[in-house]
């Protein structure tokens, strides 16, 4: 009975969150989610550093709606402390009950709209994601609900924000994970020393972080305005193509003339290329001449190479004019049976799974770790990575444009199973969410719809259709994939995939310890995924735990020995299915060690990290790069750095 009372407290919160989403879909903005920029004609002000925080009573969570705390100041509704935003709440204190908090926290901070600001202009308030669910009130009136963690979310809050005065904006943050949540999850009930308590579980392994994950911005754009850019890239012959299509939001009188919109093309040092295209038209083709095309990091050497698209769009009779400046790759991405081709040129991914996820932080965007980390890929001579198991943040994704960085963007479907219609729903709009933010991006060459759902399953079949359906119809530009985890005989969805990606832990989650036993079978299954699909195979997970500092030899599971070892067996076996014409790319799992769930096989969180959490190779980092070098200079002809090997002898160098 009691069980069920929590259950229920959780769908309750969020059908709140639900029944809200209704309410102010009018005010929300449903249209683009352009990042925000400053302009001749935008000001941009960052919300972020340290807002006040409270929990929701435990045992009561829904208290903060029934007392309205969003009408006042949160300190006034009982002891609040200071929490950074952005970043995850759950390791900045010493409290575990933040920590392993279940349920609904509360933020709030005020801040200042210029009086400036009244003319003409319109206010936005735009949040990088809130992990899971989020509402949001300005000065106590409901703005935004948004559900789907890691995606961002805005709205036009113009008419509730005082002008040339203080504001107060309220979050409330919902971490609680259900059955018709993306990622599922599970919550029930526990017997403490101190009374029955709320507990949420989940089958994937990350930790659940929560809280105001990434930057919050508040910005403003002309009363009518640029509200979204679609580019779609094409070369013909040594001319690029750019076709374009814009959409504009604001109230415009009926009678009056629509918006005139023209669009210069500037190359990377900011030199113009095409100037005031477009005719004024909406819709409209750029020819670049001789155009530089995108290409990935090492295959030229020039990678990442972005041009900007300068649109204006002007009412004349109204005296308005918005600039909106959007990079732009030109790319073509094409796919068979057998390989994925960017520019004509067949592509080999050497890669990783990866996480937002490091320490105090949690999944809180970092800028330095931004840094060290785009520069970490770029040393071990990778060209792709997986966004597992969710959408990284829109400052990740800049990096992968502008170095050339292959990404393969998947949304938070993590181990989906229990279908259901409102599951379907839920997935479906996280990637209509997904797609609508990264489709301009040149570096998202593939979506990838899920990882690990359980794929035996008789349901799994119109439900991955489905969501197959979906993708296309959004865009059909570039190929989708699933990191698949059952095997290929019982698998019922490699049939609506355009590349089949597998999970494998050969060597450790099976056959543990027996290095001897990887080889022959990464090779057959990745045929047999082949066989029967016919579709080009990768592998995307593959891994060992491995604790920083620990040696032993032989090598054996945990050591440092062992990683590199599984490593050379997985290396064996790519080299032998590259050779058969189909096998297009090795994803290790991970890129870094991450936190997990308390669980029982995890010490201090997964360790399967080619680098430490704290960003310190381990000897596999080493390991790795020679091969991805290597690989880079034999399929690219790139220049091999001088230290992948250390001096041994005159006889080596
Ligand atoms: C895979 C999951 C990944 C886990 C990994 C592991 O896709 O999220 O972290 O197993 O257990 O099945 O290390």
């Amino acid at each position: 009975m009691a069980y069920l009372k929590w259950l229920l407290l959780g769908c309750v919160t969020l059908s709140i969150v639900l029944l809200m989403v209704h309410e102010t879909v009018s005010r929300t903005n449903t249209g683009g989610i352009l990042y925000p920029q400053e302009s001749e004609s935008r000001d941009v002000r960052s919300l972020d550093g340290i807002w006040n925080f409270r929990l929701s009573p435990e045992t009561d969570p829904l208290t903060g709606f029934r007392e309205r705390w969003f009408q006042k100041d949160l300190s006034q509704t009982g002891r609040t402390i200071p929490m950074p935003v952005p970043a995850s709440y759950n390791d900045v204190t010493e409290d575990k009950a933040i920590r392993d908090h279940v349920g609904l926290v509360w933020y709030d901070r005020t801040f200042y709209v210029p009086e400036a600001w009244r003319q003409s202009s319109l206010v936005w308030l735009r949040f990088g994601s809130v992990h899971y669910a989020a509402q949001v009130w300005v000065n106590g009136h409901l703005v935004m609900s948004h559900e789907v963690g890691h995606l961002p979310f805005q709205a036009d809050i113009t008419s509730v924000v005082k002008f040339g005065a203080k504001n107060r904006i309220t979050v409330a943050v919902d971490n609680i994970l259900l059955q018709t949540s993306v990622p599922q999850g599970h919550v029930s009930e526990v017997s403490t020393d101190n009374g029955t308590r709320i507990t949420q579980s989940y089958t994937f392994d990350f930790f659940n972080y929560a809280g105001i994950h990434r930057p919050v911005y508040l910005y403003t754009t002309p009363s009518i305005y640029i509200d979204d850019i679609s580019v779609h890239t094409g070369v013909r012959g040594d001319t690029g193509i750019i076709k374009y299509n814009i959409t504009y939001g604001g109230l415009l009188r009926a009678t009056s003339q629509g918006p005139a919109c023209y669009v210069d093309l500037l190359d990377r040092d900011g030199n113009y290329v095409i100037r005031d295209a477009g005719s004024g038209r909406l819709q409209g083709e750029l020819e670049v001449p001789v155009a530089r095309l995108w290409w990935p990091y090492l295959m030229d050497p020039e990678p990442g190479y972005m041009y900007t698209l300068q649109v204006r769009l002007t009412a004349q009779q109204w005296g308005i004019e918005d600039i909106y400046r959007l990079p732009v790759g030109i790319r073509t991405v094409e796919w068979n049976n057998t390989s994925i081709l960017i520019n004509g040129r067949a592509i080999y991914l050497r890669g990783f799974g990866r996480h937002e996820d490091s320490d105090l932080r949690g999944k809180g965007l970092d800028y330095t770790l931004i840094v060290k980390d785009n520069n970490l890929i770029k040393w071990v001579g990778a060209n792709s990575y997986r966004t597992s198991h969710y959408p990284y943040a829109e400052e990740i994704m800049d990096f992968a444009d502008r170095e050339g960085i292959i990404i393969m963007n998947e949304c938070p479907s993590v181990d989906t199973e229990n279908y259901s219609p409102a599951l379907l729903e839920k997935h479906k709009d996280s990637l209509s969410q997904l797609i609508r933010r990264d489709k301009n991006r040149p570096s998202v060459i593939f979506w990838s719809i899920a990882n690990e759902a359980r794929t035996q399953l008789p349901d799994a079949d119109s439900y991955f259709r489905a969501i197959v359906e979906h993708v296309k119809h959004l865009d059909s530009t570039r190929p989708i994939t699933m990191a698949l985890a059952r095997g290929y005989g019982e698998d019922r969805t490699g049939q609506y995939l355009d590349v089949i990606g597998f999970n494998r832990y050969n060597g450790w989650y099976s056959n543990t310890g027996r290095t001897d036993t990887i080889r022959n079978n990464v090779i057959a299954e990745a045929v047999s995924w082949h066989h029967k699909y016919n579709k080009p195979v990768m592998m995307l997970e593959y891994g060992a735990d491995t604790l920083a500092g620990l040696h032993l030899y032989p090598e054996y599971v945990w050591s440092e020995e062992y990683q590199v070892e599984i490593m050379s067996k997985h290396f064996e076996a790519f080299d032998r299915l590259r050779m058969q014409g189909f096998f297009v790319g090795e994803m290790i799992w991970n890129f870094a060690d991450f936190k997990t769930a308390q669980t029982i096989t995890r010490v201090g969180g997964n360790k399967k990290g080619i680098f430490t959490r704290n960003r310190q190779p381990k000897a596999s980092a080493h390991h790795i790069r020679r091969r991805y070098w290597e690989l880079a200079g034999e399929l690219d002809n790139a220049i091999l750095p001088n230290d992948l090997d250390h001096y041994v002898s005159k006889s080596r160098h």
